[in-house]
């Protein structure tokens, strides 16, 4: 739907290698709306609730490292028209090795442990992931000029 919110955090390198401009730019050029973005360094706390699903996987501990690096990430929420699933699409696959080359991970990514962005995959981990890491004071409301001609 029109208001469907989706969770997206540039991961430390994404905001190491400086590429935030780029990045929030495709979201932002879509014609999605930004109702969130903040800079931190998530707590392990934090990193390993937000990963949960992936405790048992070998690369857990490391995922959770590279998360809490000290570089900071990008949280964000964007909004509109199945954001979710185009989300992922301008994402990309989790292996650089078979995102789509106009994807995020396509054109900067080489790694599947350093592939820069998170996107989230279901509405149910979009409503986890959003209450995870913002307030509800957090979350704007307004409506972006062209709003009505690209939700349409
Ligand atoms: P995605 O980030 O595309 O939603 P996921 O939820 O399956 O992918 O995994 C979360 C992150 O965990 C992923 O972005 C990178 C890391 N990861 C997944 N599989 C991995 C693997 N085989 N080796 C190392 N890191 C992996
Ligand atoms: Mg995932």
């Amino acid at each position: 739907t029109v208001s469907e919110r989706s969770f997206v955090m540039i991961k430390p390198d994404g905001v190491s290698r400086q590429l935030v401009g780029k990045i929030v730019s495709r979201f932002e050029e879509r014609g999605y709306k930004l109702v969130a973005i903040k800079s931190l360094t998530p707590s392990p706390a934090l990193a390993k609730e937000h990963y949960i699903d992936l405790a048992s996987r070998p690369f857990y501990g490391g995922l959770v490292k590279y998360i809490t690096s000290g570089t900071p990430v990008v949280a964000m929420v964007w909004e509109g028209k199945d954001i979710i699933r185009q989300g992922r699409r301008i994402v990309g696959a989790t292996n650089p090795l078979e995102s789509d080359p106009g994807s995020v991970r396509g054109q900067y990514a080489v790694s599947v442990g350093r592939n820069l962005i998170h996107a989230s995959d279901s509405f149910e981990s979009a409503t986890k992931e959003i209450d995870l890491w913002f307030s509800e004071a957090e979350l704007s409301s307004y409506e972006p000029t062209a709003w009505g001609w690209v939700m349409a």
